[in-house]
């Protein structure tokens, strides 16, 4: 049988490693989009060439979503079966401050896709995945959010990630194009971006408590967000576009918890004691009550910094995926818990 072809934007990211491993087992040849860069960062995807199977289905191309002739000829000469959008300025914070660049990677970049398919797949025999995201949905009151929640979004990356939501629905409606969004709430795995809350704070811990680092610095402690785990959520993409009709659908786990929380679930997983103090400007630290590696009784080992506040948040994040679990039988399995532990053990093995 014919093998299929998928084309995936945002190889070298969290998500784009865990699709790229799935669709190689699933037997895809699999066509991965790298970015030129100084410096060679395919580590996420290197493991797979240790893997002589997996290997000699993965072709990976240098390519911008930012550059159209690129987008269009890598369409038009591998004509894939799916094409997965996954690449993105994808830091919440950093859109703050290149608003115009997230736009052009997380709004037109899409179009980009989009265009490219509508010109070069006349008989509609493509099938594209935009990864949309919770944050459309901002601080919309509509809480847990689902398909049919309001959209809200507070920061560059939201509202440059809805134009995307809705320009994805437009050209299906229009043009009669498989196009499918899957609304991503957070999710993490030890192949998180390093400045991104679950991987920044186990990353800082472990370094305080090694001695390595005297303090770990963060911005606000109270949002609350619904964190899942990469792997699963990327069989969520992948099914969304086996469903014979495309849809768009809410990935989540209906669970959530603040910021806060995940600091002290790290923390106690590492057994250093803490309690939680307040200067009288409202920023808050966390003092250790006892000595635990090299963080000494009394040491100050959180604290809250101004520097990593966003000028607008989202505050509290929750999915409803229930229409997954009933249309496409997705549901996730790792909770929080487990999903934190995973990265923490992981964590430590970097770290020697
Ligand atoms: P990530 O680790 O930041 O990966 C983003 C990928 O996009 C990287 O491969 C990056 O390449 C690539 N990229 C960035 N700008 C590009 C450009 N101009 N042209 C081509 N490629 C570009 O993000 P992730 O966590 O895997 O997330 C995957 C997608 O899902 C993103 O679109 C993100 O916005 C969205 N999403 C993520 C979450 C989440 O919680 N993780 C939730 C909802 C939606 P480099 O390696 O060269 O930087
Ligand atoms: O922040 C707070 C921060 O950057 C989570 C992206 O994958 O998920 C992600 O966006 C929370 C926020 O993720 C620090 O203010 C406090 O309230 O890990 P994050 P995010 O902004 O929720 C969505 C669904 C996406 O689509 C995005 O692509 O943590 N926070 N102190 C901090 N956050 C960071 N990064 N660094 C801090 O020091």
């Amino acid at each position: 049988m014919k093998k299929k072809i998928a084309l995936i934007f945002g190889i070298t990211g969290q998500d784009g490693s865990y699709l790229a491993e799935l669709l190689l087992r699933k037997n895809y040849v699999v066509y991965g989009v790298k970015r030129r860069t100084s410096l060679i960062h395919t580590t996420r995807i290197d493991h797979i060439y240790k893997d002589p199977h997996l290997k000699t289905n993965l072709i990976l191309k240098y390519g911008d979503v930012t550059d159209f002739s690129n987008v269009f000829n890598l369409v038009n000469e591998i004509k894939p079966n799916e094409i997965y959008n996954l690449a993105a300025q994808s830091n919440v914070g950093v859109s703050f401050e290149l608003a115009e660049y997230t736009a052009q990677t997380d709004s037109i970049g899409t179009l980009r896709i989009l265009e490219a398919i509508r010109i070069i797949d006349k008989k509609r025999k493509m099938k594209f995945y935009q990864a949309s995201t919770s944050e459309i949905f901002g601080n919309s009151p509509d809480k847990p959010y689902n398909e049919k929640s309001r959209f809200e979004p507070v920061s560059p990356y939201g509202t440059a990630k809805l134009y995307s939501f809705w320009i994805t629905k437009n050209y299906r409606e229009a043009y009669s194009i498989f196009a499918s969004n899957g609304i991503l709430f957070n999710h993490e795995s030890p192949r998180r971006g390093e400045n991104f809350i679950s991987r920044k704070t186990i990353i800082g811990i472990i370094k305080v408590l090694k001695g390595h680092q005297k303090c770990l610095y963060l911005g606000n402690l109270n949002s609350k967000r619904d964190w899942g785990h990469a792997k699963e959520f990327v069989l969520a993409q992948w099914k969304i576009l086996q469903h014979k009709t495309p849809d768009d659908f809410v990935i989540a786990t209906g669970k959530n918890y603040s910021v806060k929380d995940l600091v002290n679930l790290v923390l106690k997983k590492l057994n250093i004691k803490c309690i939680w103090k307040r200067h009288q400007n409202g920023l808050e630290y966390a003092i250790s009550m006892s000595d635990q590696g090299h963080i000494k009784k009394s040491q100050i080992v959180i604290k809250q910094d101004m520097r990593y506040f966003r000028p607008n948040e989202v505050h509290d994040l929750k999915g409803d995926y229930s229409k997954a679990r009933r249309v496409i039988k997705w549901k996730p399995k790792i909770n929080f818990d487990q999903l934190i532990d995973e990265m923490i053990t992981q964590e430590m093995k970097n770290y020697k």
